[in-house]
């Protein structure tokens, strides 16, 4: 038996959205359903939260779709599942993982899951992570909504000439169905760092005065390439821990895990309301969202 070969997305001769549509209709062909409908993708903390949605119907190993691979971080799951979204005849697809930038496997890999949504029919994406708070009333476990980025990677998925505007980039719409779900939900400005390591208390400060509330490795580059696809993107980030120099604790990944556990029930009725929520509402057209142009 040979090992299945998946292609490198980092090689510049490979397309992108072709292997996209590749592993669209792998899905489409695993799970017998031509599209889904809303993507989510599970951070840190979040693993256990896509059971409420409904029903899996289908788990696909990340190994066995064109361009994914197998989780590099301990706690995350290399698999994604197809789940029916309550009674509603729709589907989630529900990556239980996310590659991140700083495993250097280059910003094409890291937006993949963004694309193949995309090409797997859905037109709305959920993003959450676990993330570091800079507000002390942010207690671990605290949900927060992701309102607006600050991407200090230093790095853009588009390639070429695209000039994306990403004004409400997490749709105000969606965060409106969220706060009708729970209107105790605080937002917040995401920072997404390069990581691995976390940020020193000074940088923690910076963030703070440019504006964020919340800093983490992710989310922010794949929001971009789901606003250039036209996806309508919602951002919920957990915090997990506070920031470096916000308390006195030093950072480590089991307290991460730990949080995680902790608001697996808030978050999980969060999450499943909010994707019902998604699912029963009509969401405007790709043309009003969609905003690339080339004339800039
Ligand atoms: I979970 O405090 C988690 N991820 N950058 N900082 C950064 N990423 C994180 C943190 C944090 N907590």
């Amino acid at each position: 038996m040979s090992e299945p070969t998946t292609p490198d997305l980092d090689d510049p001769s490979t397309d992108p959205l072709s292997v996209a549509q590749a592993a669209g209709a792998v899905i489409a062909d695993r799970t017998g359903v031509a599209t889904h409908d809303v993507a989510l993708v599970l951070g840190s903390g979040w693993g256990q939260t896509g059971d409420l949605i409904g029903e899996t119907l289908e788990t696909i190993p990340n190994d066995e779709v064109p361009g994914f691979r197998r989780a590099a971080v301990v706690g995350h799951s290399g698999t994604m599942r197809s789940v029916a979204i309550g009674e509603t005849g729709l589907r989630a697809l529900v990556y239980g993982t996310r590659t991140h930038f700083y495993e250097g496997r280059g910003v094409r890999a890291v937006v993949h899951a963004v694309r193949t949504a995309k090409a797997a029919g859905c037109t709305t994406i959920v993003l959450t992570n676990g993330c570091g708070g800079l507000n002390p009333a942010w207690g671990p476990g605290t949900p927060v909504l992701i309102r607006d980025h600050i991407n200090l990677t230093a790095t853009s998925p588009i390639e070429g000439a695209n000039f994306v505007d990403l004004t409400d980039l997490y749709s105000p719409r969606l965060r409106a169905l969220a706060h009708d779900v729970d209107p105790g939900l605080d937002e917040g400005v995401y920072v997404q760092f390069r990581g691995p390591h976390y940020e020193t208390p000074a940088e923690v400060r910076m963030a703070g005065i440019l504006g964020g509330d919340l800093v983490g490795m992710s989310t922010s580059l794949e929001a971009i390439a789901a606003r250039q696809a036209g996806l309508e993107v919602l951002g919920i980030s957990l915090v997990t821990n506070l920031a470096a120099g916000i308390s006195d604790r030093p950072l480590s990944h089991a307290e991460v895990l730990e949080a995680g556990q902790a608001a697996a029930g808030r978050c999980g009725e969060l999450l499943a309301q909010v994707v019902l929520r998604i699912a029963t509402s009509s969401a405007p057209t790709t043309e009003t969202r969609s905003a690339t142009t080339t004339d800039a």
